[in-house]
């Protein structure tokens, strides 16, 4: 097989995983701005996000986050999205909206909040086994805003102790997806701030045990390609949710401020082997101010972009360029790469997987658009509960 036809083979086997609440309302702690066709449901969410994966077709499986996504029977809700082409995919807690989490949920200094805490997250077990999702993310807003508020050690024993019940309740096939982020909503500690903390539980937990990184998450200027390479080599990278930043946790379509980050993040997921199905390519966004299917979209093509270009870097001649010391040959390989234009290689892609080429343009003549202004009316839109 020729590079250009590996190249698109393995395209052609990608999967992005969309979140659910992308499709809701969203907003910054300012103002939601609702807009007109939203889903009032999670079976609504569904029924868009099977749109996004009909004319993108690499995004099968749609994240839960629970209980933004609450329903009385997952089965019936798995078997919703299977009808329409898609399947439920990671479930994703929430220990951060209730106000017993004020100081902290799984770390929280009180021993019955923790309990609660645990409960949720193995309630969201059981959630996996009614739908048949294998991944549990687990993103903790725990922390404290000020020197002396509580025991930093004391709360990452209790976390340990949390993250270990649930750890046991996992069945076969089932895996932890332990996320970090470094700072927001506390401000002076946050009990998963960065990759190292997360890695050092996942270690101590088991192999059922990943880190997810959230390419939002990280401090102005870091090195988040060092962070996957690290992670991958240590067989402990499980996922990323996929989003762009400008600033803090800006939850921006993913590749949109800066798709040479995005580019060498997947180049360092193709050199370390990590484009299976073993590493969750997920979104974790919110389209505040803009169409929010389109916006899906754009985010899948803008992961399937830099994809493309990671898989065409001519790792021979990069080798050949790295061992003769040639740096400027080396970077220029890499860069050659990023600057190839791979728009008409996934448009023959599509066209190969039987796809529209234009997936934007074949979304905004289906009319899906202008059919949920008409009939999603009444009832009250789906949101983040913020
Ligand atoms: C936290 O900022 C986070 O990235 C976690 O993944 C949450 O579950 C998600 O955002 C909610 O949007
Ligand atoms: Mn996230």
């Amino acid at each position: 097989m020729t590079e250009l036809a590996a190249a698109k083979a393995a395209l052609k086997t990608q999967a992005v995983e969309t979140p659910s609440w992308a499709y809701g309302n969203s907003g910054t702690r300012f103002k939601v701005f609702a807009q007109e066709g939203v889903p009032r449901t999670p079976f609504e969410k569904l029924d868009d996000a099977a749109k996004v994966h009909e004319f993108t077709g690499v995004a099968p499986t749609v994240a839960l986050h629970i209980p933004w996504d609450e329903v009385d029977d997952y089965a019936a809700l798995a078997k919703h999205a299977e009808q329409r082409g898609v399947k439920l995919g990671a479930i994703n807690s929430n220990t951060f909206q209730d106000d017993a989490y004020k100081l902290g949920s799984i770390c929280h200094p009180e021993a019955s909040v923790r309990r609660k805490a645990v409960d949720h997250l193995l309630e969201c077990v059981d959630i996996m086994d009614a739908t048949g999702s294998t991944d549990l993310k687990l993103w903790f807003a725990d922390g404290t805003n000020y020197p002396g508020q509580d025991d930093i050690r004391g709360r990452q024993d209790r976390l340990a102790e949390g993250l270990a019940e649930v750890y046991e309740r996992l069945g076969d096939g089932q895996r932890m997806l332990l996320e970090y982020k470094f700072f927001e909503p506390a401000f002076y500690t946050t009990d998963v701030p960065d990759w190292g903390t997360a890695y050092a539980h996942c270690l101590k937990l088991g192999p059922k045990a990943q880190v997810v990184v959230d390419t939002g998450h990280h401090a102005p200027g870091t090195n988040i390609e060092f962070i996957v390479a690290t992670l991958l080599r240590e067989g402990k990278l499980g996922g990323f949710d996929f989003n762009s930043r400008f600033y803090a946790d800006d939850d921006l379509m993913v590749g949109a401020a800066d798709p040479f980050q995005l580019f060498r993040i997947m180049y360092e997921v193709v050199r370390g082997g990590g484009f299976t199905p073993e590493v969750a390519f997920m979104l974790d966004q919110c389209h505040n101010i803009e169409a929010k299917i389109p916006a899906i979209i754009r985010s899948v093509m803008n992961v399937q972009e830099a994809t493309a270009k990671a898989l065409l870097v001519d790792g021979k001649a990069l080798e050949a360029a790295q061992r003769g010391g040639d740096v400027l040959e080396a970077n220029a390989v890499l860069m050659d790469a990023y600057n190839t234009d791979v728009r008409p290689l996934l448009r023959e892609v599509r066209e190969e997987m039987g796809l529209d080429p234009e997936p934007l343009a074949a979304y905004r003549r289906c009319g899906w658009a202008e059919r949920i202004v008409a009939e999603r009316v009444g009832g009250q839109q789906a949101g983040w509960g913020a």
